[in-house]
């Protein structure tokens, strides 16, 4: 059991014995992820009727309690003519970006894939007719990236037996059983089916689901795709990793396997007034702060309704795949270095070697380093392709690296100490 206070939340657990599951291998190599929330809540983009509506734009149906009849015309109207799946693919690609996390379906209830079991869906109900998940799941097997769908699997404003919608429907007369065996289930089912191998199930807000419910659901996709994970937020303390409330990175190292899901502004879905992005250097210090702990990074983007990722989303990642580019042998496949707890570096591992991420670079070049508990070899900057050594020296308490006088990276530089 966690902690009261522990940053990954109740009912956003996992399996105890998950730790060493070998079917979580490639999301453990990982350590980036892009999620995409994109659905017709892009349209208004956080404005309704000519007011803003705060809080974040996907959830803009319930915070302006929408009546369905009126939501629903939206899908009318929602013709994304510039969605290309080959280039929100290559961005997440050029991000360093190994998975790609997608609403299939998010609270709205609206399907962003060609589902059998409603017409409220984007292939039957828009004037685009096109399945994009159908499109990015080709691109995502071309470029080597894993598809994933994120699903939610309680709330769903538009369904009557759905959870959250008590403005058309009265809660407490929901058949929510009824909703979770003959749509969700069914819809699970046509994800894991007609799109080739899913990567995982993101599963979100599990409220009234029942254990029964989460094991079941569990249970179908391991079913039909045994190798596909299944997060946290399906319920109940099953799911195969657990994640963080959102953007919220832990204080400490955690023995388990966990994801911070992060937004790049302040929201998830597309809202035009969120200009309040996060710099290049929070976002590689974010992603190298979780890596040195142990978890991975979810990083959202909110497409618009015409299908284009805004661009200051774009130029950050982009400039996070650069330094990726580069240091990315410091983040994948690491695992969480011996120095833990300090502000001015952090430290990420593999056999041989102890990354050293140097955030604050001291005056002068000298990083002095206590508490590796190994002995050290040499050092150089991995940014180095020439591997020139930097001089290394013992004091009573560590040891000192004489690095050039300024930092070499402004975001994070990479020290490499050979153990
Ligand atoms: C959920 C959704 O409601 C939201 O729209 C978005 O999809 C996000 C990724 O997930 O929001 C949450 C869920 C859990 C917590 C916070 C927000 N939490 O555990 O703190």
């Amino acid at each position: 059991m966690l902690p009261d206070d522990s940053p990954i939340r109740q009912g956003s657990g996992q399996r105890t014995d998950a730790r060493k599951d070998p079917r979580l291998d490639w999301w453990r190599e990982a350590k980036f992820g892009m999620f995409i929330h994109w659905g017709l809540y892009a349209i208004p983009a956080g404005e309704w009727k000519g007011e803003k509506i705060p809080g974040i734009g996907e959830w803009i149906m319930l915070r302006a309690r929408i009546p369905v009849a009126e939501y629903e015309q939206l899908a009318k109207q929602f013709n994304p003519v510039h969605f290309n799946a080959a280039e929100w693919v290559s961005v997440a690609k050029r991000a360093g970006q190994k998975y790609l996390v997608i609403t299939s379906k998010h609270h709205d209830g609206f399907c962003m894939f060609d589902s059998k079991y409603t017409n409220y869906d984007i292939v039957d109900a828009t004037p685009f007719g096109r399945d994009p998940l159908r499109e990015l799941a080709a691109e995502c097997q071309k470029q080597g990236i894993r598809l994933c769908f994120y699903y939610s699997q309680t709330q769903d404003w538009h369904h009557p037996n759905g959870d959250g919608n008590d403005w058309d429907y009265v809660e407490e007369t929901k058949d929510f059983d009824g909703y979770i065996e003959n749509y969700v289930k069914p819809q699970v089912r046509e994800l894991l089916t007609n799109y080739g191998p899913i990567g995982l199930i993101w599963f979100d807000t599990p409220k009234r689901i029942t254990e029964a419910q989460s094991r079941s659901l569990v249970d179908l996709v391991h079913e039909i795709q045994p190798a596909c994970l299944v997060n946290g937020r399906v319920g109940n303390h099953i799911g195969d990793y657990a994640s963080t409330r959102d953007n919220v990175i832990p204080a400490d190292l955690l023995d388990l396997d966990w994801e911070t899901p992060a937004t790049i502004n302040h929201t998830w879905g597309y809202k035009k007034d969120d200009e309040d992005w996060k710099s290049p250097t929070e976002l590689i210090q974010k992603l190298v702060d979780i890596t040195s702990k142990g978890g991975n990074y979810l990083l959202n983007v909110g497409p618009t309704a015409e299908g284009i990722i805004p661009q200051p989303s774009v130029d950050r990642l982009l400039a996070m795949g650069e330094w990726l580019a580069v240091n990315g042998e410091a983040v994948y496949g690491t695992r969480p270095g011996p120095i833990q707890g300090q502000e001015w570096c952090r430290t990420t591992t593999k056999p041989g070697k102890i990354y050293l991420h140097v955030f604050d670079w001291p005056t002068g070049g000298q990083l002095r380093v206590a508490g590796l508990g190994q002995k050290v070899s040499g050092a150089y900057l991995l940014a180095d392709s020439s591997k020139t050594p930097l001089l290394v020296s013992s004091t009573p308490d560590g040891i000192v690296v004489a690095g050039p006088s300024s930092a070499p990276d402004a975001h994070d530089s990479v020290v490499v100490l050979t153990v």
